[in-house]
């Protein structure tokens, strides 16, 4: 259906892998539109419960933004793909559905943005992280300055933000920028077993959760705390509520 994105639905786990592997996954025009309209048929398909977004092959999953692309822009076009790539990483961060990045290789300036706007990160033994953005003289631009202090700190994010330093997944797992790491082989395999844990709980509690999750950061406290009483007022509308918690009585009425 598109040319540089692949998505696959496995029993309600979708699989979005970035697919332009000799260019190392890097995100050229035509990579933002074809996401730009995969996130949107994933917002809207109910048969979709998690979200997980990988790099196509075995060495990248995603480095940066597409520098060759990038050279010969003027000041307005820089502003304009900025202003592109912020969205889409929106979309993929306001999915519905949580979304896991099971990152393969290297995360790289977009990359590691598109990392940082998934729900978590799992990331390969063999996966390197960064924001090389100002060796290439210019500022990270998909959300990184933004994303980056809210997710590992500001000292941290501005660490790797002002030297451009590559991470191992090691180093990325002490910062907190990544939540697991594993072998490469298992790499899939940690993410899918993540995605059935979720997939169990109760669909609308765990999107429920993710709206308060995610609008709660942004949020005095007073008013997050509001969302969740919100949300939780909702999740007593639902059958799964009904049923999970009245399945829980009779077991232990055995
Ligand atoms: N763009 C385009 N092509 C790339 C690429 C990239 N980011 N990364 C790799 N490639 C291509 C290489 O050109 C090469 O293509 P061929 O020569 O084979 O045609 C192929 O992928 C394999 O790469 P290498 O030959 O370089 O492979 P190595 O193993 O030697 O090195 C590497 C791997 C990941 C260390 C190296 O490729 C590398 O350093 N890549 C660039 C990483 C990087 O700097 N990424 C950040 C990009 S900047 C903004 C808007 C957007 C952004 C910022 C601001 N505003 C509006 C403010 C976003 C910025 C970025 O993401």
């Amino acid at each position: 259906m598109w040319n540089t994105v692949l998505l696959e639905n496995k029993e309600g786990i979708a699989i979005l892998k970035i697919n332009r592997p000799k260019a190392l996954n890097a995100l050229n025009a035509e990579v933002m539109s074809d996401l730009q309209d995969c996130l949107t048929k994933i917002a809207a398909d109910a048969f979709i419960d998690v979200v997980i977004i990988t790099g196509e092959g075995d060495r990248s999953f995603v480095a940066g933004a597409d520098i060759g692309q990038m050279q010969p822009l003027n000041a307005e076009e820089g502003a304009a793909w900025g202003r592109l790539g912020q969205k889409v990483m929106t979309m993929i961060e306001n999915l519905p559905q949580p979304v896991i990045a099971a990152v393969n290789g290297f995360a790289l300036g977009g990359g590691n943005e598109m990392a940082i706007a998934c729900d978590m990160r799992i990331a390969s033994e063999k996966a390197k992280f960064g924001q090389p953005e100002v060796g290439l003289g210019i500022t990270p631009g998909f959300g990184g300055t933004q994303r980056l202090p809210r997710l590992i700190g500001p000292g941290r994010a501005r660490y790797l933000l002002y030297t451009a330093e590559i991470i191992d997944a090691q180093k990325a797992l002490e910062f907190g920028l990544v939540d697991m790491v594993v072998a490469p082989e298992a790499l899939m395999e940690t993410a899918m077993g993540v995605a059935k844990k979720m997939q169990k709980a109760g669909k609308f509690a765990v999107q429920q959760t993710k709206q308060c999750a995610l609008r709660g950061v942004e949020a005095p406290l007073t008013t997050a705390l509001e969302f969740e009483a919100q949300a939780f007022g909702l999740c007593f509308s639902t059958e799964a509520q009904k049923t999970n918690m009245q399945n829980f009585l009779n077991k232990n009425k055995k």
